[in-house]
């Protein structure tokens, strides 16, 4: 038989899961505590726990890493002067609209409402205690930065993260070696990331298997709930936002965006990459008249710190994490969310699977338990096919956009799409 690819496998492990675990939540024979003990709260418990904690391990040296060099990079923005400037300003921009976009389809929609995870995971929610704005931003400025890290402290490890990434940045020459030991750490931790997706059948497997033995039939509503807000808040993002952009600013068509888009969101959606993905959004830009020097720069510092469709996935897993928890979210809470998954989105690489890492972070930032995650990460790997897709939409809109700005789209190659 064909080797299977990760993909296929993860959603083996899903399906697979999901069928076990509603023949065990069905199961009424004998020795029914002898399942409960060795196999729901056993062998599933285990392994979908490892896989957890597996995850949870990577979150602060991820983040931080990545936010390093992605910092550094962006830190040499400022010498490309405007370019960089609009580019990072429509990056930021659209992820907060995205987000934006996902927390209030996620209130209108309530995914999470009518399941109550308290039974599948032991860990009563750790509410953060809720503080206005000011503390909010006040609380991102760490006084102690390895405290901050050891804690796991995520907004505030964010913060000076991107500060030691810019001052790496302007200190060009005299910190290269550190900005190498940072990009080395980086390769060393997504290499991490991809040896525990790797474990990745196996976990979904037991997560899934569990919430169904426990929670029964009635998960899968909101599950299913749960991708199909998030899959219509992606496509309202590309219709209502990026269309938008392209029309008011760039007088260009969506539809022939799409059209030269083609190949790359085949590329995207099957391997679920931003990164691998990227030759085929150069040649998709090319097709749309951008030219060499403004595609080489946009495309590369998108597939690395513009993640819209993360940003929605994030935003809408925030709210059904604290549905099915009963918890209602302050506005303060809701604008640290935005905060955070702009953040995120700058934190998380264009790999599979890294965006469901990163949410750990926002979903920490509001004290929701990231036992929560548990749900979701059973149906993360179909979602994050469709994610991808829009978040190398989002680069290529950008690009199209900042071509335009700078003389730099030939509008008649554009048009024979
Ligand atoms: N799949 C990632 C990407 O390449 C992002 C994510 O996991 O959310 O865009």
């Amino acid at each position: 038989m064909k080797k299977m690819n990760l993909t296929t496998k993860i959603l083996t492990g899903l399906c697979t899961g999901v069928a076990f675990g509603i023949a065990l939540n069905l199961y009424s024979g004998g020795g029914r505590e002898i399942v409960d003990a060795y196999v729901i709260d056993g062998f599933l418990r285990l392994t979908g726990g490892i896989f957890i904690n597996a995850i949870k391990m990577l979150v602060v040296p991820l983040v931080f890493v990545s936010l390093v060099c992605g910092a550094a990079d962006v830190g040499d923005v400022k010498k490309i002067g405007r370019m960089g400037g609009k580019t990072l300003g429509i990056y930021m921009v659209t992820t907060g609209m995205a987000v934006t976009l996902a927390l209030i389809l996620g209130k209108i929609f309530n995914p999470g409402v009518g399941l109550d995870l308290s039974k599948v995971v032991s860990m009563t929610p750790k509410v953060g205690e809720s503080m206005g704005v000011v503390d909010i931003i006040l609380n991102m400025v760490p006084r102690n930065p390895v405290a901050a890290l050891a804690k796991g402290e995520m907004l505030p490890i964010i913060v000076f993260a991107l500060f030691t990434g810019i001052s790496i940045a302007a200190t060009k020459g005299e910190s290269d070696e550190v900005l190498k030991v940072a990009k080395g750490l980086n390769a060393i931790v997504m290499k991490m990331v991809s040896f525990v997706m790797c474990m990745a059948p196996i976990g979904v497997f037991s997560l899934i298997s569990r919430t169904f033995a426990t929670a029964g039939t009635e998960a899968l509503l909101p599950l299913m709930k749960f991708v199909g807000v998030t899959v219509f808040a992606l496509g309202m993002h590309v219709l209502i936002t990026y269309m938008g952009m392209l029309k008011v600013f760039g007088r260009l068509s969506l539809k022939t965006f799409m059209k030269n888009y083609i190949p790359a969101i085949n590329v995207a959606f099957s391997t679920s990459s931003s990164g691998g993905t990227l030759p085929v959004s150069l040649d998709s830009a090319k097709k749309c008249g951008v030219s060499e020097s403004v595609a080489s720069f946009t495309l590369p510092l998108g597939a690395t710190v513009n993640m819209d469709g993360t940003a929605i996935m994030q935003g809408v897993a925030v709210i059904f994490i604290a549905q099915v928890y009963g918890i209602d979210l302050t506005f303060g809470q809701l604008v640290t969310v935005v905060f955070t998954a702009i953040l995120a989105s700058v934190g998380t690489a264009g790999v599979p699977g890294v965006g469901m890492i990163t949410l750990s972070m926002v979903i920490q930032s509001v004290g929701l338990p990231m036992e929560g995650v548990a749900l979701i990460m059973g149906v993360d790997r179909i979602i994050d096919m469709f994610r991808t897709v829009v978040n190398i939409l989002g680069d290529g809109v950008c690009t199209l956009l900042v071509a335009k700005s700078e003389g730099e789209l030939c509008q008649a190659t554009y048009s024979q799409a």
